[in-house]
């Protein structure tokens, strides 16, 4: 079948994927491929317990025109909504209605969960439902009308009640796409071979970073033992062959006892202790560093993701990051140092994957020298750079749209790292500043060696992950 040719409908239920148009066809990178695991597991338990439905994606579509014959005959629409695609959600939403005005529009996901009271202004939106919906799904579609327009839902105690996910269940992409990476696997985007296996070991982090604060809307959940991550990537690897994994759990570096049994059985009993992606943060790293190196070393924490957002303390403060420079800089020496001891022994060195933020309000030309700085102390980096975002969700992000500051509008939430989005921001500055322009300020604190080893141009990192 073609990508604009109508799929066989069979079933009154469609699950829509979310994204930007195109991006399962002629995508611009990576990151833009992967699968949803909300759509996936929500799906996985309608299918287990006898409730089909079809699949579309936004992102199999090259034009909006599509869109109208593949909803053709639904009578309810199934969306995971973020806030970056939201404005995507409120087009397919209002198309949906238009060729099925009988019908239900029942909406869930992380942006449900922190700005419900936008969605209830669509009127398109049937049901809104906040929070997790593995236990509300079943239910909620089998008779909408049992529920509020709002409904507030509560999830699974722990993630061990999750079924594994069908991964056949995710959209395809486009043919040519799929042959690279072995679909329903994932692309690599450079952090290891394909195929890509992402999985979710812990669904919360226990911080309250201001720009983030995930904790307050993602309750409390018990994360998935150690045996069912490992047992699920065994299969994977019978059925697809795993090349590499990405752990998508927004802070993997929690917990030491999990993390100890990780060690303990990782290497043992998978197929192959296959290099992963993962995030920690500075200040634990200091704290458990044994643990940390025992991680890298033992079990292939190969690219370690860590938000060190930026190199000034009175930034970190701002952001109630919890970590000082001092941190930051305890986990960049220690990277460093075991990059180089691995490569003396004629291992691969680990990489960070250095999540940093820049245009955060009130940062001073100083305190982005800093981050630079920081940046260029890193000997084994793939720098990830954004323009600070207020989100819904966060406190500093709430602040900044009560104060009308935000530029980040509902019809365009989904922004890429480099737009800009705070008032008031001397966006013309980063950009230079990331253009190498500023190059002699930032080394003026390096030693020789560090500044010499980066170019001090860092555009190319704004990336979209
Ligand atoms: C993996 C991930 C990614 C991946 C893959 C995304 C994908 N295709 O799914 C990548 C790396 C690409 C990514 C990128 C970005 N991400 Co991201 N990402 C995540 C992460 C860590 C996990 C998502 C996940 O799988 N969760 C597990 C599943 C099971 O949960 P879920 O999808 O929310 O679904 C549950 C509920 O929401 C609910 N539900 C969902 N849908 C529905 C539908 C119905 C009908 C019902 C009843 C219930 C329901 O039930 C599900 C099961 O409990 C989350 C953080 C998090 N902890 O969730 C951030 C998160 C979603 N990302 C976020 C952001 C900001 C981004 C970026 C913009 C970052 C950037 N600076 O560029 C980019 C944008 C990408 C783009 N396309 O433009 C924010 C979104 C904030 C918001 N308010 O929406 C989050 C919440 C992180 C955060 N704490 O700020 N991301
Ligand atoms: S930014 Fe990272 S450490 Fe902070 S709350 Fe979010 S996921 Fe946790």
């Amino acid at each position: 079948m073609f990508f604009w040719q109508k799929p066989k409908r069979t079933s009154d239920i469609l699950w829509l994927d979310l994204g930007d148009l195109g991006d399962l066809v002629h995508p611009n990178g990576p990151h833009e491929q992967w699968q949803d695991h909300g759509l996936g597991l929500l799906r996985t338990i309608m299918h287990q317990n006898g409730m089909m439905t079809d699949i579309a994606s936004t992102r199999r579509l090259t034009d909006w025109k599509q869109l109208y014959r593949q909803v053709e005959g639904y009578k309810t629409l199934l969306m995971n909504i973020r806030s970056y695609t939201f404005p995507v959600a409120q087009k397919a939403a209002k198309i949906f209605k238009e060729v099925n005005p009988d019908s239900w529009v029942i909406v869930g996901g992380m942006h449900a969960t922190v700005a419900a009271e936008e969605l209830l202004e669509i009127p398109s939106f049937d049901r809104v439902v906040q929070g997790p919906g593995e236990k509300i799904i079943l239910d909620i579609v089998r008779d909408p009308a049992a529920f509020e327009r709002l409904t507030v839902a509560v999830g699974a105690k722990s993630m061990a009640e999750w079924p594994q996910i069908d991964r056949t269940l995710w959209p395809q992409p486009h043919r040519h796409l799929r042959k690279s990476f072995n679909y329903p696997m994932e692309p690599e985007c450079g952090w290891g071979p394909a195929p890509v296996a992402t999985i979710i070991t812990s669904r919360v982090c226990p911080w309250q970073c201001a720009f983030c604060n995930e904790n307050s809307y993602i309750p409390n959940m018990g994360r998935r033992p150690v045996e069912m991550v490992i047992d699920e990537l065994n299969y994977l690897d019978r059925k697809y062959g795993v090349g590499s994994i990405v752990i998508h759990d927004s802070m993997f570096f929690q917990h030491p006892k999990w993390l100890e049994e990780w060690i303990e059985k990782y290497p043992r009993k998978a197929n192959k202790t296959w290099r992963y992606w993962a995030a920690g943060r500075s200040d634990t790293i200091r704290q458990w560093p044994e643990l940390f190196t025992a991680l890298v070393k033992e079990t292939n924490w190969d690219t370690i993701s860590i938000g060190f957002e930026s190199g000034s303390d009175r930034m970190l403060r701002l952001l109630n990051k919890e970590c000082t420079e001092e941190d930051n800089y305890f986990a960049i020496d220690l990277i460093n140092k075991l990059g180089e001891e691995m490569e003396r022994e004629g291992r691969k060195p680990p990489m960070f994957w250095a999540n940093i933020m820049l245009g955060i309000p009130g940062e001073t030309r100083e305190d982005a020298f800093k981050t630079i700085r920081m940046l260029k102390s890193m000997k084994y980096v793939f720098p990830s750079i954004s323009y600070y975002a207020p989100y819904p969700g966060s406190a500093l992000g709430y602040q900044l749209i009560a104060e009308g500051k935000s530029m980040m509008s509902k019809d365009n939430y989904h922004r890429f790292p480099g737009d800009e989005k705070v008032k008031g921001v001397d966006y013309q500055f980063y950009r230079e500043l990331l253009a190498g322009k500023y190059d002699d300020e930032v080394n003026k604190g390096l030693a020789d060696y560090q500044a010499r080893q980066k170019s001090g141009i860092f555009s190319e990192a704004l990336v979209k992950a």
